[in-house]
């Protein structure tokens, strides 16, 4: 069960599109850019409202809704960041925490049957997080991020790689920097997938962007 799980997890987690409204300077043009990057062939997405400027209330819930009303139908995986409510009303696919958002055995027991993805920066990390039940680990930063005030040190790929070695065998995914001119060397190192707010959100064409990353992803796994 586990292992068939992580199989079609690694598929779907290739290209995670993270953001919040507050990466896209308005409500308006994170659902524009969501589409975007939905039509450019995303494969995942997280909503991460989170930081200044984020929405809450109600706001927050109706275009949470509708951000996952969209990437339903066109089978776009949705996972809530670190709001186990939302993603219980909204009904998302996962929910993803960091490191300080709470207690791992009681958010696994409270997001029984979705998918939890937890951060790790570390191998110690990384090995509670599989301990508890993650179904997949978001590494990193593996680069330089402007996105994220309180980011880590960047890991590099190496941490890929560690973890690797140590027999974490949940799918992976590098988040931190990962822009199309390095996405090559994540799943190289052995990601099963990239996630990227600004290589996306940042982007004057982000159906481009993503067209253009996806088909390094997809090159990079075939092995190209
Ligand atoms: N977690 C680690 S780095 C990061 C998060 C949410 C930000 C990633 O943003 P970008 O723009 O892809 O570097
Ligand atoms: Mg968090």
């Amino acid at each position: 069960m586990r292992t068939s799980l992580n199989a079609e997890v690694k598929q779907q987690l290739s290209l995670y599109f993270v953001a919040g409204t507050m990466n896209c300077n308005s409500p308006a043009a994170f659902e524009r850019i969501l589409l975007q990057a939905i039509r450019g062939g995303i494969t995942a997405f997280q909503f991460r409202e989170k930081g200044a400027n984020c929405l809450s209330g109600e706001k927050r819930f109706e275009i949470a809704i509708r951000a996952k009303k969209v990437c339903r139908e066109h089978g776009v995986l949705f996972i809530v960041n670190d709001d186990l409510e939302l993603m219980k009303t909204v009904d998302a696919d996962g929910l993803h925490v960091g490191q300080k958002d709470g207690d791992l055995k009681t958010i696994r027991h409270e997001t029984k049957g979705k998918i939890l993805g937890v951060s790790a920066h570390t191998l110690a990390e990384a090995e509670d997080a599989v301990s508890h039940g993650a179904d997949y680990l978001g590494v990193g930063p593996i680069y330089q991020t402007a996105s994220k005030e309180d980011a880590e040190e960047p890991v590099g790929v190496e941490l890929i790689k560690e973890l690797l070695m140590n027999n974490i065998n949940l799918p992976l995914v590098g988040i931190g920097g990962i822009t199309i001119d390095n996405a090559n060397e994540v799943i190289q190192a052995g990601a099963d997938g990239a996630a990227v707010i600004s290589a996306i959100s940042g982007m004057d064409n982000p159906e481009e962007a993503s067209r253009k990353m996806i088909d390094v992803i997809q090159s990079a796994k075939r092995g190209e």
